[in-house]
């Protein structure tokens, strides 16, 4: 049962696929994330197809981005993200960027930054992506990234780079 765990705390988490059904596999790691205790959903974006970056012999992505009310810390949350993408098949082969069932990323936690040897927060990546900036701007189109500013000017930084909504 879902209670008594405060859930004072916004988050935003990255979710991205590119094997085995990646729309499938998106939404089945939205309804997991929803089903932790101590998280409750409050927005989920569209579904977005993108081109790889990093290594480009591998399948085009499909992204999304979550936004949960949390009572957990940023470490038990990025704990129960990494159980759910070894439940739905990751398999970490140690090569940086390379095709996953699932890839779940802690984007932002509350205003907080952070920097531990296992979680940064802000996610490193967060300003250069599209595929995060654009799906995280439809769901939080005030939003202020701690440490890196407001998403409008940082969208406008951002080229598209080959993203398109599904639906
Ligand atoms: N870690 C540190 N900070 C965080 C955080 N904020 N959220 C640590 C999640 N994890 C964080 O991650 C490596 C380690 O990062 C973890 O053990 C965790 O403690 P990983 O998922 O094992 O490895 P990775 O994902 O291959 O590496 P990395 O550098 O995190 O890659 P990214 O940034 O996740 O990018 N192209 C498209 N179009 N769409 C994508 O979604 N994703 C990636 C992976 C590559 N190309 C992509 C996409
Ligand atoms: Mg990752």
């Amino acid at each position: 049962m879902k209670t008594s765990i405060n859930q004072n705390i916004t988050a935003y988490i990255g979710l991205g696929s590119n094997l085995a059904a990646p729309v499938i596999q998106i939404k089945s790691a939205r309804n997991a994330i929803a089903a932790i205790a101590g998280i409750k959903e409050l927005a989920f974006s569209s579904l977005y197809q993108s081109l790889p970056m990093g290594p480009q012999d591998q399948p085009d992505y499909v992204n999304a981005v979550m936004c949960v009310a949390t009572g957990l810390s940023p470490t038990d949350l990025l704990r129960g993200l990494q159980n759910i993408e070894q439940a739905q098949g990751r398999i970490r082969r140690g090569d940086r960027w390379g095709a996953r069932t699932l890839d779940l990323d802690l984007l932002i936690y509350s205003t907080q930054l952070i920097e531990l040897p296992e979680l940064t927060v802000p996610h490193s990546g967060i300003t250069e992506r599209s595929f995060v900036l654009y799906p995280l701007y439809e769901i939080a189109p005030q939003l202020i990234i701690p440490g890196k500013g407001n998403i409008a000017d940082l969208i406008a930084n951002c080229p598209l780079a080959g993203l398109k909504r599904l639906d």
